[in-house]
């Protein structure tokens, strides 16, 4: 027996969110859209204690995540590096595309402001609503807390559970 909740019209059973699965950005590649960047691979080697390295001092700052299958990604966990959570984004955006180009085909995921980061490897979860499966997804600093670096130690991405 399905809860009220779950029917519409003629009993047709409509999935609903129960939660969120695992990271999964395991082997996915990141490369910079926006800005300057060594240490890339950092962004998702499951360290927080690692960071990216944003080499100058352009914002807004763009990565894009490369995940090795598509992924109807929902949520996500943002850490901020040790010592510097002043580069970390008070406005944050996250994009998803299904070629990679991010060239305007693109869709907004998350356009999230007044974020304020206080400490060290701090973590941030941000949930939105996506129904579409994409590879690729950019993370966009928009306004970085100290005007001028995007340097996040680790990203995760996880995909909505429906029962
Ligand atoms: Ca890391
Ligand atoms: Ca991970």
């Amino acid at each position: 027996m399905f809860a009220v909740s779950h029917l519409v019209g003629f009993g047709v059973r409509v999935p609903v969110l129960t939660g969120y699965g695992s990271d999964v950005t395991s082997g996915a590649t990141v490369t910079a859209l926006l800005g300057s960047y060594t240490n890339l691979s950092n962004l998702v080697d499951d360290n927080t204690a690692n960071a990216v390295s944003h080499n100058d001092t352009t914002i807004p700052a763009k990565l894009k995540v490369a995940l090795t299958a598509t992924k109807q990604v929902e949520q996500i966990k943002l850490t901020s590096s040790s010592g510097n959570p002043q580069r970390m984004p008070t406005t944050l955006k996250l994009y998803g595309s299904a070629t990679g180009s991010f060239a305007g085909e693109e869709a907004t995921l998350l356009n999230q402001s007044g974020i304020t980061w206080a400490g060290s490897q701090e973590t941030k979860t941000y949930q939105f609503t996506n129904a579409t499966t994409y590879q690729y997804y950019a993370i966009e600093c928009t306004v970085s807390q100290s005007g001028s670096k995007f340097e996040p130690a680790e990203l995760e991405m996880m995909e909505g559970v429906y029962d």
